[in-house]
């Protein structure tokens, strides 16, 4: 690989570098075994792509590829500075909005393969995009952890296309100002779960952390600072993020299916979600005490808007000691 060519976005300030050409050629593979294979073989592209001193810490990276599903039009493998991800909300929006920009795609639906399953879009006229996740839901309720230095902290372990563990803000508020030490409690959260083995359902590592506070803008419900794996906070309120909040909420009897639910960001940008129920136990009725109600599944449904921002030629020269990133 000497070259590839890839455009970048950003969706409500989480920015997406998608590669539409020169990547490794991999047809005739699923796009999960896409994931598979470059996480084996091609790992160095990932690197190359999103890491210093091409990328950074925040860039999520994006593989636009053929489809195995007759259904799907385009497929997508979503990766960041330490790994790949199942989906990535942020990530589909802005896929949709440069699959836009480059002509691609008018106004309507689209139907993508991630690793992890597929995903319905809606490019609307205003320009703003609709994802409709993949089912979601709550795994684990009110579930307490031991925290070294912080002592217990209450909170729900959740899927919604990454799994999650989601809490509220402990006293700290969460506003930029507090970003060194909303990462440094999420770190320190993420290593107790590591530590006392507690994981998602499928055996999945919960590596999203998801903390809550007051919303700042008067059109929000909420507010959230989410630690990414590569400990990078995701600048947009995080679509697989929202994801599991609708789930707990769903669960929790807390939200209806079709009402909406407006998710600040740390940097105050905005997604507004909702759901469906597709299947799983009955939501608990207003006002329940949480701790049942896990398992119900949704169908999410995230809306927000990415604004394309570079188009650009990423050069490997062979000569370059950090042609594949600088890594730790
Ligand atoms: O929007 O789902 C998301 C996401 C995951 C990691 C960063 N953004």
């Amino acid at each position: 690989m000497s070259s590839v060519h890839v455009i970048d976005s950003h969706t409500e300030g989480e920015p997406t570098r998608l590669v539409i050409d020169g990547g490794p050629d991999l047809t005739g593979l699923t796009v999960a075994e896409i994931r598979t294979e470059l996480a084996k073989n091609h790992d160095g592209m990932r690197s190359a792509v999103v890491c210093e001193p091409r990328g950074s810490d925040a860039v999520v990276g994006a593989l636009l590829c053929e489809p195995s599903d007759p259904s799907a039009q385009v497929g997508v493998v979503f990766f960041n500075n330490v790994g790949y991800l199942g989906m990535c909300g942020h990530g589909t929006i802005g896929l949709i909005a440069t699959l836009a920009h480059m002509g691609r795609l008018a106004a309507g639906d689209i139907m993508v393969e991630t690793p992890v399953g597929l995903v319905r879009a809606t490019l609307h006229d205003d320009g703003r995009v609709s994802v409709f996740n993949i089912p979601s839901y709550r795994s684990a309720a009110s579930l307490s952890v031991d925290v070294p230095g912080y002592g217990t902290v209450v909170g729900d372990v959740a899927y919604g296309g990454n799994w999650f563990f989601l809490t509220k803000d402990n006293g700290m508020e969460t506003d930029l100002a507090n970003l060194d030490a909303l990462t440094r409690f999420s770190v320190a959260l993420r290593n107790a779960l590591t530590s006392k083995g507690i994981k998602g359902d499928d055996g999945g590592e919960i590596d999203h952390i998801e903390i809550f506070g007051a919303p700042k803008r008067a059109d929000a419900d909420s507010r959230n600072f989410v630690l990414c794996p590569g400990l990078a906070y995701d600048r947009s309120p995080c679509g697989t993020g929202l994801s599991a909040k609708l789930a707990c909420l769903a669960a929790d009897g807390k939200l209806a299916p079709g009402q909406v639910w407006r998710q600040e960001s740390l940097i105050g940008s905005l997604f507004e979600g909702q759901f469906q129920v597709v299947g799983g136990c009955d939501p608990l009725p207003q006002g329940s005490p949480s701790g049942k109600g896990n398992h119900l599944r949704i169908l999410p449904q995230i809306t927000g808007r990415a604004f394309i921002t570079a188009e650009s030629k990423l050069i490997f020269d062979p000569e370059d000691p950090f042609r594949n990133g600088i890594l730790p």
